[in-house]
């Protein structure tokens, strides 16, 4: 009796719920490197090498512990390229007669296992991602309840249901969220906490020679990868960030400075997704550092609800809008990404910033995300899917269930206002007080038009214009709309014809990577 359970490369915890009940004897845990998966997008090269290394390590620490591991690596000459054709080869090779998976983080994914029951006639029990707090049947059934989705109701659910920061049902401090005691600007001589950095091993360094080797028409650099690749190494980058930089998480959140890549964030989010770091286990870490007295509340609320509010809720969301949520198009926009979101290569300084980090090392905190290549994707009108789609290639810890919602939903208001009441979109002030970029800009974020207007300002007010229809009913719009009605017929034509020409030259500057 010999049970086959596939380990996906996101599946990389001893805790998978596909292992429970299961004795090591009679089991076989299979796990692929396949072309599929590193080329369904260009995966930065970062994100490969993570990838099939942590894989490598992983199956390491497995066999340690006990289980039989059928390993396929990307360069064995049989491998078949696919999910499902190295699922075929190890039934022949291991003759099961059951599979257990844990279910899959896409629908690309999940479409592959619904079918293998039938492929290869013997019982495939799927089971439930038990890293989640809420289940795709519980997230459908609370979201039956409401009128309107918001993210604070589900979390204030998730709080109850775990007691983080609750004393009793009372949330801790008498308020559930204390971000309005939050995001403040930060400033350059502020003592940064510095995450930890890995050097890389010898498995780490074969799977670089291999990237290098076989995927050097993808974006980034492997420069420097410091990537930790192990439980091990995610847990001391976890125990780093609360002992250092946890305490002014929650008043730099929103804070961005250039030269300065990762401020007080916690950069545990690759580690999280690939399954090395428990979130909720984490979150107890966080919360125990409050109630030690080691960090204020306002922080230790504002993390905690990045995991068990945000990251779960766009789990929700991205399963409960189905496959077809990637077509979503709320704004009609089509314009192609300018070839510089691949190369860092332009003089608007908060973008060369945010692009150039993200080609580095593979990773830029959320308010460069939202508010520098996000704003100026949706400002200048860029087709949502490609905008998906250069979020999911670019950063180590995107995986569909997490980045398109967060892409298309809170970022490109592609669906409509589902994730975010409203666009977020802002002028070149946003970035100016959240950020010391403008300061060494080419660029005079005063000034909206002439020669060295800050091109975010023009395209804020011609977005606000050319989305008047859909946008003016929204009440959280009525401020912006108010600005625009007060401006002259003149200004309002300059403004338009400033963010034309720009556009214009944009499509002129090249075509994308
Ligand atoms: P911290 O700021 O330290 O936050 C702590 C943790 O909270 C993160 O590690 C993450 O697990 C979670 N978290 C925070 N915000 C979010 C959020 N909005 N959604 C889900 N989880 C969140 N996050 C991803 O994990 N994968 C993605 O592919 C991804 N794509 C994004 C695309 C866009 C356009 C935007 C605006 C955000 C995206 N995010 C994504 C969310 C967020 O930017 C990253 O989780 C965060 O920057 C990771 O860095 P960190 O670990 O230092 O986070
Ligand atoms: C992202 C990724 C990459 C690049 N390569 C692999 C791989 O070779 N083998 C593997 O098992 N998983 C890989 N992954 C992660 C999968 O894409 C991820 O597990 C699925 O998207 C889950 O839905
Ligand atoms: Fe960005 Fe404008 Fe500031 Fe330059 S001036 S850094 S383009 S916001």
């Amino acid at each position: 009796m010999t049970v086959l359970i596939p380990i996906l490369g996101d599946q990389l915890s001893p805790a998978m719920s596909s292992l429970e009940g299961v004795e090591p004897e009679g089991a076989v845990l299979l796990m692929t490197e396949v072309a599929d998966e590193t080329r369904y997008v260009r995966h930065h090269k970062q994100k490969l090498a993570y990838i099939l290394s942590a894989m490598r390590h992983h199956a390491a620490a497995m066999r340690d512990a006990g289980w039989t591991v059928d390993y396929v690596r990307l360069d064995d000459p049989d491998n078949s390229g696919s999910f499902t054709g190295e699922l075929a080869r190890a039934v022949a090779r291991h003759s099961p007669d059951r599979i257990i998976v844990t279910e899959a983080g896409e629908w690309r994914v999940a479409a592959m296992l619904d079918a293998w029951q039938t492929l290869f006639g013997i019982p495939v029990e799927i089971r439930p991602d038990t890293r989640f707090l809420a289940s795709h049947a519980e997230f459908d059934a609370w979201a039956e309840r409401r009128a309107e989705l918001t993210m604070e109701w589900f979390y204030r659910e998730m709080r109850r249901r775990t007691g983080l920061l609750m004393e009793g049902d009372k949330p801790a401090g008498g308020r559930w969220n204390f971000d309005k005691d939050n995001r403040k600007p930060a400033h350059a001589d502020l003592l940064m906490p510095r995450p930890l950095s890995f050097a890389p091993d010898a498995i780490t360094r074969d799977v670089l020679a291999l990237v290098d080797d076989r995927f050097a028409d993808h974006p980034g650099s492997l420069d420097g990868f410091d990537w930790g690749i192990t439980a091990t190494d995610a847990s001391a980058q976890a125990d780093r960030f609360v002992a250092h930089a946890l305490a002014d998480f929650g008043p730099y959140e929103d804070a961005m400075l250039a030269g300065e890549r990762h401020l007080w964030h916690s950069i545990l989010s690759p580690y999280i997704n690939s399954g090395l770091l428990d979130p909720v286990d984490l979150c107890r870490r966080v919360e125990a550092a409050w109630r030690e007295g080691r960090v204020p509340l306002q922080s230790a609320e504002g993390y905690i609800r990045q995991i068990i509010g945000w990251r779960e809720y766009m789990r929700g969301i991205y399963w409960r809008e189905g496959p077809d949520y990637v077509r979503r198009n709320h704004l009609g926009h089509t314009r192609q990404l300018p070839g510089w979101y691949w190369t860092g290569d332009t003089d608007m300084r908060c973008l060369a910033q945010a692009i150039g980090q993200t080609l580095d090392t593979a990773h830029a905190h959320h308010i460069q995300r939202l508010m520098v290549t996000g704003n100026f994707a949706l400002l200048i009108g860029a087709d949502p899917a490609e905008v998906h789609r250069w979020y999911l290639e670019v950063y180590l810890d995107a995986y569909e269930w997490v980045e398109l919602p967060n892409t298309l939903g809170m970022s490109q208001f592609a669906d409509g206002g589902l994730v975010g009441s409203k666009p977020y979109v802002s002028s070149g002030a946003y970035i100016d007080r959240m950020s010391d970029y403008c300061r060494g800009c080419r660029y005079d974020v005063r000034q909206r038009v002439g020669e060295d207007a800050c091109p975010f300002n023009a395209l804020y007010w011609d977005f606000i214009a050319r989305h008047e229809d859909a946008l003016r009913p929204n009440r959280r719009m009525a401020m912006p709309y108010r600005t625009w009605d007060r401006q002259s017929a003149a200004n309002k034509m300059a403004t338009r014809a400033q963010a034309a020409a720009f556009l214009e030259r944009l499509d002129a500057s090249g075509a994308p990577y």
